[in-house]
């Protein structure tokens, strides 16, 4: 498996707060080039797909609610080690814990309303680009 892309959506408290402009100028500045981009909303029900994973988890239900509250950025973006690169552009999930700079630390609200997210794994950028993205929408 290549390591060279990576999944992200800026959340919709970061387009709410009319910041989808700065934090893609601190993505193609980190270096990232963007392979797939789309402006669209989760239903209730894509959002609790996306984050099946999670779905044991105590903030479940309001992480569903959150991601379905608004429209998102969903992007694939590719530069080498794309996976571990971006998580550290973006910085910790809780921007109280969020090193200085990162996107983060400087839009995030709080641990649940965090901005941005981004893949953990090359295996789950793969997965969660073809949940958003057709073969055909990649460039
Ligand atoms: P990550 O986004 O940094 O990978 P995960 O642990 O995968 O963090 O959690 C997914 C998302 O769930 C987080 O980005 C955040 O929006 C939300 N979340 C995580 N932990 C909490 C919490 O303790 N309270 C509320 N929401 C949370
Ligand atoms: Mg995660």
């Amino acid at each position: 498996m290549t390591n060279n892309i990576t999944f992200t959506m800026i959340k919709p408290d970061a387009v709410k707060s009319g910041n989808i402009g700065a934090i893609l100028k601190m993505i193609n500045e980190a270096g990232f080039t963007i392979k797939a981009m789309k402006f669209t909303k989760l239903s209730k029900e894509k959002a609790g797909e996306f984050y099946a994973v999670h779905k044991e988890r105590p903030f479940y239900g309001e992480l569903v609610e959150f991601m379905s509250s608004g429209p998102i950025v969903a992007a694939v973006l590719e530069k080498e080690n794309a996976v571990a690169d971006f998580r550290t552009l973006i910085g910790a999930t809780n921007p109280e814990e969020a090193a200085p700079g990162t996107i983060r630390a400087l839009y995030a609200t709080n641990v649940g309303e965090n901005a941005v997210h981004g893949s953990d794994s090359d295996e789950n950028a793969q997965i969660e680009s073809n949940f958003h993205f057709a073969g055909t929408e990649l460039f």
